[in-house]
């Protein structure tokens, strides 16, 4: 049986304009600077983003930790949101390798606005422990794809910044969210002192993630990078991949998108499900389960016997998202799926009602 696989846009596989190019890269020792595809992929991603300087980095979360390290201090606090990843999935690393602590704020859809996050900062007093950083998400995962909007990036970024503090963004699908609102990456990416982005997800490499920000900050980055184990050697085979993600992959990520509006207005029909689907503006679908009277685990494991896989997203949640991998008629076969599951799923539980004595009239 073919899965079809809606857990995460992490699962696709390199396109075979990926493995091409990686079999033939031209490579060298990046640890001595000398890997001409590493070079190239860094300048080229440098100039997209109109940054100063990036740096290829294995993943997502040692990005975001490498930054949160190079802005603070031990002893500092960081602003972040609640359901941000870097708070939820990057296990602690913040306090683990940078000695800071994470200071939480709640957003409308994983956005906060500023006068929440100036309420969190720490005032200005030498028995507190003072504000370093504050990281934003966009899109934002757990809020299911939100864009973050630019003018309420531009309002955080210049209110933080004239009080000295640095702004980080973990836009590991900041290409989703430049397509889905008609801007270039570099416009979102323009007020943050520091962009993680990920070429790993919808754009199709096998691995890797940048990290993009002033010389002198990439510079730091480097060094920390290597400090975590993160010196690559002839590591141009996976750039060589990343640069056809970064120049090719973006302009088919709309198709995503409308595959994953297609899912989210086909679930919001079936009974049992809870979602807005006029919410969903980019590749990610996350939808209530708790009207099926089952739990997200054991929901998931329906779906899997039945050829479909998504996530689990704690007890009554789980998330599907569309990707390279997937096709349009993937996601219809996998609509008729749950069709299919719940309507097993009604008339198992109306059988043992019957067969409790507990249907009304019995
Ligand atoms: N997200 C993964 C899981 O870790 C949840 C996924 O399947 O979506 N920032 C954001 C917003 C992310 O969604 C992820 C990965 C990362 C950072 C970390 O990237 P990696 O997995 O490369 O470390």
């Amino acid at each position: 049986m073919r899965l079809i696989d809606l857990r995460s846009d992490t699962v696709t596989r390199p396109t075979p304009e990926m493995r091409e190019a990686m079999a033939r890269a031209e490579v060298g020792d990046d640890v001595y600077l000398e890997d001409p595809t590493v070079n190239r992929l860094q300048e080229r991603a440098a100039e997209i983003f109109q940054k100063e300087a990036a740096l290829f980095v294995p993943s997502g979360t040692m990005g975001n930790q490498i930054c949160v390290k190079v802005h603070t201090r031990p002893g500092q606090e960081v602003i972040v949101e609640e359901k941000s990843h870097i708070y939820n999935f990057e296990m602690a690393a913040m306090a683990v390798i940078s000695g800071t602590l994470p200071r939480v704020v709640r957003g409308r859809d994983g956005i906060p606005d500023w006068p929440t996050i100036e309420a969190a900062l720490s005032p200005n007093v030498y028995y507190r422990a003072p504000t370093g950083l504050i990281c934003l998400e966009n899109t934002h995962n757990l809020a299911g794809g939100t864009i973050l909007p630019p003018e309420t990036a531009h309002e955080i970024c210049a209110r933080a910044h004239e009080r000295g503090l640095p702004v980080h963004l973990d836009g590991a699908r900041l290409f989703n969210a430049a397509v889905a609102c008609g801007r270039s990456v570099a416009e979102l990416a323009r007020p943050f002192d520091s962009v993680m982005v990920c070429l790993s997800k919808g754009l199709g490499a096998p691995v890797g993630s940048l990290i993009l920000g002033s010389r002198a900050f990439i510079e730091e980055a480097r060094v920390v990078r290597k400090m975590l184990g993160g010196g690559m050697r002839q590591v141009g085979v996976l750039a060589a991949a990343g640069l056809i993600a970064l120049e090719k992959m973006p302009a088919r990520l709309a198709e995503d998108h409308e595959n994953a509006r297609v899912l989210a207005r086909g679930l919001a029909e079936l009974p049992g499900l809870a979602l807005d689907p006029e919410k969903v503006h980019t590749n990610i679908v996350i939808v209530d389960i708790a009207g099926t009277g089952w739990t997200a685990p054991e929901f998931v494991e329906r779906l899997k016997a039945h050829g479909v896989l998504v996530g689990s997203l704690g007890p009554t949640a789980i998330r599907l998202v569309t990707h390279y991998d997937v096709s349009r008629e993937d996601c219809l076969t996998a609509l008729r799926v749950l069709r299919e599951v719940l309507r097993e799923a009604r008339e198992h539980s109306r059988r043992s009602e019957d067969h409790m004595g507990t249907t009304p009239g019995s």
